[in-house]
């Protein structure tokens, strides 16, 4: 499972309050203790407030690129944002989070992709929002991938992201999810699938429960990466037990170093 960490996110209060700050040292330690936990790339979300979005994304960027080893996922709906950010970023690996299946969007964002040979997330979301069957669900891939290909991005470069809506608001949103899952590569063998796992659990109690027995049901039905906070040690044994279990894990290398390194919980 590739693990995007998720902590970086000025929609939480603490990272708010740190960005208006200016706080640096908050943000290495971060960053830090994210790549230490396993993440393969580090999200940042500067928020959504349109007049700093722009500058903060950018500081962030400047702040945290030469603190960790791990390459940066930007996220944000801002064009702009993702653009200025792209050009004081100084490595070679970029994830861009996201695009969406609106002409608009594709117009302004495929041509960086291309430009920096960057992997893209590409929700299945378009003018008319989040649509609730599989089926619509999958046109809007098609779109994504017929978007992708407009621009000479090759299919390997995209995640597919399904959208993961709260249960709570309704009762079908886990198994529409979990099937459009294992639609996607059946369909476009080239493409990786993506979430932002915790959505899943919102306005529920005990979320950290769910979250977990989304993350088993969700590498059950494969999965490729997931947005997630990798301090929550539990959600991170969860991963790295259904991968052994579902035969994505050779010779179980991964669970064994991670009971080595004292990284499963009971
Ligand atoms: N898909 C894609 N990108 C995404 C999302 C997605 N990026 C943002 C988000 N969803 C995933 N990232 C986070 C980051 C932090 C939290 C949740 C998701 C988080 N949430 C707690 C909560 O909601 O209660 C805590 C809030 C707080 O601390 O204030 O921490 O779906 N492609």
């Amino acid at each position: 499972m590739l693990i995007i960490a998720e902590r970086i996110n000025a929609t939480r209060t603490s990272i708010r309050e740190a960005l208006q700050k200016r706080d640096s040292e908050f943000f290495i330690q971060e960053a830090l203790q994210q790549a230490e936990a396993g993440a393969h790339f580090i999200d940042l979300n500067a928020g959504t407030e349109a007049s700093r979005e722009v500058e903060d994304l950018k500081w962030l960027v400047e702040i945290v690129q030469d603190e960790v080893n791990v390459p940066l996922c930007l996220d944000s709906a801002n064009d702009r944002a993702l653009e200025e950010a792209l050009k004081i970023y100084n490595k070679d690996e970029v994830m861009i989070n996201s695009f969406t299946a609106e002409d608009e969007r594709i117009r302004a964002l495929l041509p960086i992709v291309k430009e920096t040979n960057a992997q893209v997330i590409g929700l299945a979301m378009g003018e008319g929002g989040i649509p609730q069957s599989v089926e619509d669900r999958m046109r809007l891939v098609a779109l994504l991938v017929e978007a992708v290909e407009r621009y000479d991005v090759p299919q390997e470069k995209l995640l597919i992201d399904p959208l993961v809506v709260p249960v709570g608001t309704d009762q079908n949103q886990g198994r529409l999810f979990l099937e459009t899952l294992t639609a996607i590569p059946r369909e476009y063998p080239p493409l990786r699938t993506v979430c932002g796992l915790s959505n899943i659990s919102f306005g529920m109690p005990n979320r950290k429960l769910m979250n977990r027995a989304f993350m088993g049901l969700c590498i059950g039905h494969g999965l490729h990466a997931a947005i997630i906070d990798p301090l929550d040690r539990k959600l991170l044994s969860v991963m790295y037990s259904s991968e052994a279990l579902m035969g994505r894990d050779e010779f179980c290398m991964g669970y064994l170093t991670a009971f080595r390194e004292g990284r499963l919980e009971k």
